[in-house]
């Protein structure tokens, strides 16, 4: 068995990431906007305000997507282009960019998975408390409302966030992201908490508001663990080590993941984060936790982790000089077998990789090309282990390579480029890489040729 026949072959952006566009017709400001004028916060003072400019070339990067034959995008909407304020009047413009873009990518033959919230919080509900006033969970749901009405006549696939322990924890604790702000940790507790009521009213307001039966997920952080070795010590050491909460600190899976599927905060978080516990209001957990039709899961490296007699496991330091992207992060395959292997056991939803790729050193080439053999590389590596995946049975309904295009890697700015088409940014050419040539032929043979 290989990869299942209605397999969505498919790729990833993000709006801050790719549209520019970031003061035009009639567009709000975001926590992102704000952020970029900040000195130092992102390299080289880059900002995301122009971009690869998708929002005036999206018809040319479907054309592209066509021809790379992608058999789906998943896109996300900019809040504040559409509500400027982030509730209140609605911008026709801006809703009429995804009205269109969402046109195209049928036209095409793409189908729109859509994440309704990659970052770009509304800077006049930041102004308001953000994430850590209460209302947020109604502002995203009546925001959620205009998109669902607009759309839902031609797209089935909703994600409701982007990795909450980013947008939170990179976002209000460390800072490096936007808003840029360094709460304390009972803040970020609420401000999660806030974040999961929207994730919750958001799923009501999709099904009540869907013309099309909708398939709804969200597009967490995939924290993953390799096990060492195929022992059942180690690999219930893995498991142990990906489902369990042992620091203060917001980077985990289940804090977000089992209150959404379990309707519960994981007990050893409780218990670790007994005094800085949010305001959970009677009838909040019931909210959060509404029926989901797949796990979205973002994966790009994992740890290795052995059984340990003493703490259960231990995690294994890479060897020196083991390989590693420019994220700096390591190449490690594996975790497309055992990330949604995994997810799919404790959750029991199928699974949809919704980012997964590598930030490579690209430039074109003398021969006026861009040629990316890692890239290739790396993408077969982590391929076949998805393929073992769906081989021993997780249900995997799509693969979405981040990204379709080079883009603003946010405080990184566009230093990284994770891109299947580079992006001259200068003149905003795209020329397609060696990988895209090559994804195409993965598509075509779905995934035969891996
Ligand atoms: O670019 C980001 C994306 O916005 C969220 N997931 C990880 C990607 C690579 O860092």
């Amino acid at each position: 068995m290989s990869f299942p026949k209605n397999f969505v072959w498919g790729a990833s952006a993000a709006s801050y990431q790719i549209e520019g566009a970031a003061f035009e017709d009639g567009k709000g400001l975001s926590v992102w906007d704000m952020m970029c004028r900040w000195q130092g916060k992102i390299f080289q003072g880059q900002t995301g305000n122009t971009s690869c400019d998708h929002y005036h070339h999206y018809l040319e990067d479907v054309k592209l997507m066509g021809e790379i034959g992608l058999k789906g995008y998943r896109l996300s909407i900019s809040w504040p282009r559409v509500l400027p304020e982030g509730i209140g009047g609605v911008n026709h413009k801006g809703l009429a960019f995804y009205d269109q873009l969402v046109d195209a990518l049928l036209e095409n033959g793409i189908a729109p998975w859509v994440t309704l919230f990659h970052w770009d919080f509304p800077y006049a509900l930041f102004c308001r408390g953000g994430w850590l006033n209460r209302d947020s969970a109604d502002w995203f749901a009546e925001y959620t409302a205009v998109i669902v009405d607009k759309l839902s006549d031609r797209v089935a696939h909703w994600m409701t966030q982007n990795e909450p322990q980013c947008f939170i924890g990179l976002g209000h604790y460390d800072g490096c992201h936007a808003p840029g702000i360094q709460l304390d940790f009972p803040e970020i507790l609420q401000a999660t908490h806030h974040a999961l009521l929207a994730h919750g009213k958001a799923v009501q307001t999709i099904r009540a508001h869907a013309k099309t039966v909708p398939l709804i997920g969200a597009a967490p952080v995939g924290i993953v663990a390799i096990p060492v070795s195929d022992s059942t010590d180690d690999i219930g050491a893995a498991r142990q080590n990906m489902f369990s909460i042992t620091k203060k600190h917001y980077w985990n899976n289940t804090w977000y993941a089992d209150p959404m599927i379990f309707g519960n905060y994981p007990h050893d978080g409780l218990k670790l984060f007994e005094k800085d516990l949010p305001q959970i209001k009677a009838g909040d957990m019931e909210t959060i936790c509404q029926p989901l039709d797949f796990y979205g899961a973002n994966i790009y490296h994992a740890e290795t982790v052995q059984a340990d007699n003493k703490n259960g496991y231990q995690i294994i330091p890479q060897p020196d000089g083991y390989p590693i992207t420019t994220m700096d992060w390591p190449v490690t395959p594996e975790a497309l077998y055992w990330g949604p292997k995994f997810f799919y056991e404790r959750y029991q939803l199928p699974i949809a990789i919704t980012e997964n790729g590598v930030a490579n050193m690209d430039w074109i080439h003398l021969d006026g090309k861009v040629h990316d053999p890692q890239r290739i590389d790396f993408l077969t590596r982590y391929l076949r282990a998805l393929r073992r995946a769906v081989e021993y049975g997780v249900p995997v309904l799509g693969y979405f390579l981040w990204s379709i295009m080079d883009n603003f890697e946010w405080s990184h700015g566009y230093k990284r480029r994770f891109g299947l088409i580079y992006v001259d940014y200068q003149t905003k050419k795209r020329i397609l890489k060696d990988s895209a040539h090559w994804y195409r032929n993965v598509i075509v043979s779905n995934g035969g040729n891996l």
